[in-house]
């Protein structure tokens, strides 16, 4: 016997606050006793996957690697975190047939370009919009925004609590909290 898992996927643009809310979410869950596990770019673009470069076919495959550690995360009972941009409709796909349409939830982390470019927490954009960082989502790379997420989440105007309440609701309703 198990506990019910799932996989919530967060995508969206660099700086969107994907991990912000993540890790905020992480720790109402804790308090909630709900075992979680977060995969994000930092632990797994500096371990499993630094042989992947930022292509098409490096996201895809990180993408591929990914959903395959949160599949196996989740068959251990544990709701799993990702936080990848995940730029591309059919990654993203391959993602849910990977991890199991029933269990896998698409929250696109809606937070426009301009804000993300403003934040620049990592200095990144500049860098992309000098020409010195090849690839980047936003400027030289696309990201197909998602047509029919679990979860929509218009970041403006909206505080992070504001946004892992919603999160929270569906967490709720999936696992019977
Ligand atoms: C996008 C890049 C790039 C390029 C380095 N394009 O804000 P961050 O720094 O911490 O998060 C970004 C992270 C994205 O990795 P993902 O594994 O989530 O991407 S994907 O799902 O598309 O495979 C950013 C940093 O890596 N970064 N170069 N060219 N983001």
């Amino acid at each position: 016997k198990k506990h019910k898992s799932m996989v919530l996927w967060f995508c969206g643009l660099s700086g969107s606050g994907k991990s912000t809310i993540a890790n905020s979410l992480e720790e109402k869950l804790y308090e909630l006793k709900v075992h979680t596990f977060a995969l994000d770019g930092d632990n797994t673009r500096l371990g499993i996957n630094k042989d992947l470069d930022f292509t098409d076919a490096g996201r895809k495959e990180n993408i591929r690697r990914v959903s395959e550690i949160a599949k196996l995360f989740a068959d251990s009972g544990i709701v799993v975190l990702c936080s990848f941009i995940s730029p591309f409709e059919a990654d993203r796909q391959m993602a849910r047939e990977i991890v199991g349409d029933d269990r896998f939830f698409e929250i696109f982390v809606d937070t426009p370009l301009e804000v993300c470019e403003q934040r620049d927490v990592k200095g990144l954009y500049k860098k992309a919009r000098s020409g010195e960082l090849k690839n980047f989502t936003g400027i030289d790379s696309p990201f197909e925004r998602p047509q029919n997420p679990e979860l929509h989440i218009n970041t403006e105007g909206k505080s992070i609590d504001q946004s892992v309440e919603e999160i929270l609701e569906v967490v709720r309703r999936e696992i019977a909290l």
